[in-house]
This record gives C-alpha cells, structure tokens and sequence, in this order.
C-alpha cells in the first residue's frame, strides 16, 4: 500500500439530492484512490452499530434514523495522510462553518443531514471499512 487509508459514506441526503458523482469526481481530484467502492444501505441495526459512539448524545436517534433512511455510497480511500486531508476537503460538521470549496459546505443540507462521513483516526478507518466490506471487496 503506498498511503494511509480513511473510510468515506456519501450519506442519504447526498444521495437523494443527486450529488454522488459530484462528490467522487472531488475525492478523484484531491488524489484519494479508491480501493472499495458500493452502493448499500444500513439496517437501522447498522447504523446503531456503526455510530455507537455517539448513543448517548441527543442527536443519536435522528442520526440513524437518517443514516438508514436511503441507500449510501461506502467507500475506502488511500492517500499519504488520508484520514487528516479527507476531513479538510469535507470540511467542518456543520456546513454552515465548513469552508468554501469543501464538500460539506457545496453538498450538505445541514449539520444533520451532512452529505458525507469520514473517519476520524487511522484505526477507526480499518475498523470502519472492515465493518461494511469484506476482504475480497478491497484492492
Ligand atoms: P464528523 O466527525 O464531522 O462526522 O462529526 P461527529 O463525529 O461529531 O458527528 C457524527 C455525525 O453526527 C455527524 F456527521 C452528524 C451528526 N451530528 C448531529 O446530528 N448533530 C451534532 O450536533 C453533531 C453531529
């Protein structure tokens, strides 16, 4: 492997609103190779599972409501530092505070509903892409 790895969903809202291959023609420009790539969408189990970090926050029900409410697009991506430089091009949580340009502030509806996931360290992006591909999905 000749990068680091970070794990990417384009979220329901961006799907819905038609904004998938806006998006990965973004992640393709900034340099990030894509080494899995599908169409799915979560169970409500899923997202549970997934974002089981945040249970106890007072966002977490309508969060995964919202994250299995419609297919998604998982992807894992390699670049030299790619969990850090991923979350610059998606900009901050809020897209009302992410700067111009990243994909949050062009694509995101709102701090909910905000287009895009990125992982936030190198071991939760092995566990993310582990947790939605098999081995033989990626290359
Ligand atoms: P990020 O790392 O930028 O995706 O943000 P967090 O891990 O803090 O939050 C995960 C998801 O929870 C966000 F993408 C959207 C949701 N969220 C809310 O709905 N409200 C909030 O105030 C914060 C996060």
């Amino acid at each position: 492997m000749s990068g680091t790895i970070t794990f990417t969903m384009i979220k329901p809202d961006a799907v819905a609103d038609g904004h998938v291959g806006a998006i990965l023609g973004k992640i393709a420009e900034a340099g990030f190779k894509i080494k899995a790539l599908k169409l799915t969408q979560l169970t409500l189990a899923d997202a549970q599972k997934f974002y089981e970090v945040h249970a106890e926050r007072p966002f977490y029900g309508e969060l995964v409501d919202f994250m299995s409410s419609g297919p998604i697009v998982a992807a894992v991506l390699e670049k030299d530092n790619a969990v850090d430089g991923f979350r610059t091009l998606i900009g901050a949580t809020n897209p009302a505070e992410a700067a111009e340009g990243t994909i949050r502030k062009m694509f995101a509806r709102s701090i909910g509903e905000n287009a895009v996931h990125g992982s936030d360290s190198a071991e939760n992006a092995l566990i993310e892409a582990q947790f939605h591909f098999s081995g033989r999905e990626i290359f």
